[in-house]
């Protein structure tokens, strides 16, 4: 499947309960772009479906999120939007319990 992208590690891998987050981009979107440096400096791994390189991931990225427009995050099921909407989501202090809420119920020690 050439427009899945793995970035870091795939979804399998998931050990913890941590939400797989999914990332619907094309390769130079500003807002793609900018999305991608928001997460990686957030230290989360993340898939990318690159719907410049397989058109049936721009079906299902429409499908899924009633939008045309990348790019498209998901943290689980649950749609964050754009990158606009991540970055709401960043200036109000929410963003790190949706992408790691692991870290924000304390340990299991
Ligand atoms: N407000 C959106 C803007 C995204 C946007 O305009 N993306 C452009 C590519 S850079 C796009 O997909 N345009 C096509 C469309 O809107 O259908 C965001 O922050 O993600």
């Amino acid at each position: 499947m050439p427009g899945r992208v793995p970035v870091c590690r795939s979804a399998d891998t998931n050990s913890s309960s941590m939400p797989e987050i999914v990332m619907y981009s094309t390769a130079f979107c500003p807002y793609c772009i900018r999305a991608r440096i928001l997460l990686d400096s957030k230290g989360v791994s993340y898939r990318e479906f690159r719907i410049d390189l397989e058109s049936q991931l721009r079906v299902e990225m429409e499908q899924r999120s009633g939008r045309t427009s990348v790019p498209q995050i998901f943290v689980g099921d649950t749609h964050i939007g754009g990158f606009d909407d991540m970055y709401a989501l960043e200036r109000r202090g929410t963003l790190d319990v949706l992408l790691r809420p692991e870290a924000d119920g304390g340990t299991d020690e």
